[in-house]
C-alpha cells in the first residue's frame, strides 16, 4: 500500500522502527516512522521527467510529490534538509536500511552506496514492511576496504570526512574525474555496484555537492 503510493516517483520504502523516546522525533504521538528514499537510477529518470517546472530542484520536487502522499497516509514527513538537519543516518541505522561504512556513509545491504534518503513518514500507528535488511555487515571481511584508498587526496581516513580536502581537490582541474565519473571511493565499493547511478546522474550529485559547499 505504502510502496504503491511510491513508485509511480522512483520513491522506495527502505525501512521502519518503532519510535522510543530518545530517537527524539519530533513529532507528537509518533508510533511508527517510514524511511522513504531511493536507490538505483529511477528516481533520478522520474526526477528528471516529472518535475515542474523545469527550475524545480530536487528536494522542491521531493516535497512537493511526498506531501499530499503523507497527508493521504495520515502521516507526518520529515525532510532530510530541513534546518538544523534532523539525524537522518542515525534514524536509517534504526530502520535497518543501512550500516555505518568507513566512508561515514551508510552502506546498505543490497545497494550499497547507491541509496539516498527523501523522508521519514511517521505514523500514528504501528506499520509493518517487508523490505531487505541484511542481517550482517556488508563491510564484513572486506579487508581490503578499497572506499578508503581510491580518494586522490585521501580525503577519508576511517573516522572522518575530510569537507575540506575533497572540497579544495573539486577545485582543481585534476578532479575532472570526480566530476565526470562520480567521487571515487563511493564507485571503489564493490557491494550493489549494479545499483550505481548513470554518469549523468553522478554529474548532477557531484554539482549539487559542490553547489552546497562553495556557495
Ligand atoms: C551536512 C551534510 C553534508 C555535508 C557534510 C559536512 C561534514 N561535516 O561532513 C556535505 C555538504 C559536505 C555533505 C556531502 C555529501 N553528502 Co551529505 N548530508 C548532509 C546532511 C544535509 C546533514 C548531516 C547532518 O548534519 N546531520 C545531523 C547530525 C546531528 O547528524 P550526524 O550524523 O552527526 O551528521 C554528520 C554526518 O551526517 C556527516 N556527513 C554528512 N554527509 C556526509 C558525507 C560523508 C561522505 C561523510 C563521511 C559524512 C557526512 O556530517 C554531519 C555533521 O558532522 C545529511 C542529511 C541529513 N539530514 O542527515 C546529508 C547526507 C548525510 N549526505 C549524504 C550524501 C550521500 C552525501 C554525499 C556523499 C553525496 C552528495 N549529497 O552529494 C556528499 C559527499 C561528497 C562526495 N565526496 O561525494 C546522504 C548520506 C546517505 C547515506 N547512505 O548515508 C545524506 C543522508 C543525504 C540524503 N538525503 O540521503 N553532506
Ligand atoms: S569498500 Fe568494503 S569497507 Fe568500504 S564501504 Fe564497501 S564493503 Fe565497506
Ligand atoms: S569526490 Fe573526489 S576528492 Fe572528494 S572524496 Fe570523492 S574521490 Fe575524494
Amino acid at each position: 500500500m505504502i510502496e504503491q503510493k511510491f513508485s509511480p516517483h522512483g520513491f522506495k520504502a527502505l525501512g521502519v522502527f518503532n519510535i522510543e523516546a530518545n530517537d527524539n522525533i519530533p513529532v507528537d504521538g509518533g508510533v511508527s516512522a517510514v524511511l522513504i528514499g531511493n536507490y538505483g537510477r529511477e528516481m533520478f529518470e522520474c526526477y528528471a521527467s516529472q518535475r515542474s517546472p523545469l527550475t524545480q530542484s530536487m528536494d522542491e520536487w521531493t516535497q512537493a510529490t511526498i506531501d499530499p502522499i503523507a497527508k493521504e497516509l495520515n502521516a507526518t514527513a520529515l525532510y532530510p534538509f530541513t534546518t538544523p538537519p534532523m539525524p537522518f543516518q542515525k534514524w536509517a541505522r534504526r530502520a535497518k536500511a543501512g550500516r555505518q561504512s568507513p566512508l561515514g556513509l551508510n552502506i546498505h545491504p543490497v545497494y550499497g552506496m547507491w541509496h539516498g534518503y527523501r523522508a521519514f513518514l511517521v505514523f500514528d500507528r504501528k506499520i509493518e514492511l517487508d523490505v531487505p535488511a541484511g542481517d550482517e555487515h556488508p563491510c564484513f571481511g572486506c579487508a581490503d576496504t578499497p572506499c578508503l584508498t581510491a580518494c586522490p587526496v585521501e580525503a577519508f581516513d576511517g573516522v572522518q570526512y575530510d569537507v575540506e580536502k575533497c572540497g579544495g581537490h573539486l577545485m582543481k582541474v585534476a578532479s575532472m574525474d570526480c566530476h565526470n565519473k562520480g567521487c571515487a571511493s563511493r564507485l571503489a565499493c564493490p557491494v550493489g555496484e549494479e545499483y550505481a547511478y548513470t554518469a549523468e546522474q553522478m554529474q548532477f550529485h557531484m554539482t549539487a555537492f559542490s553547489n552546497s559547499v562553495w556557495k
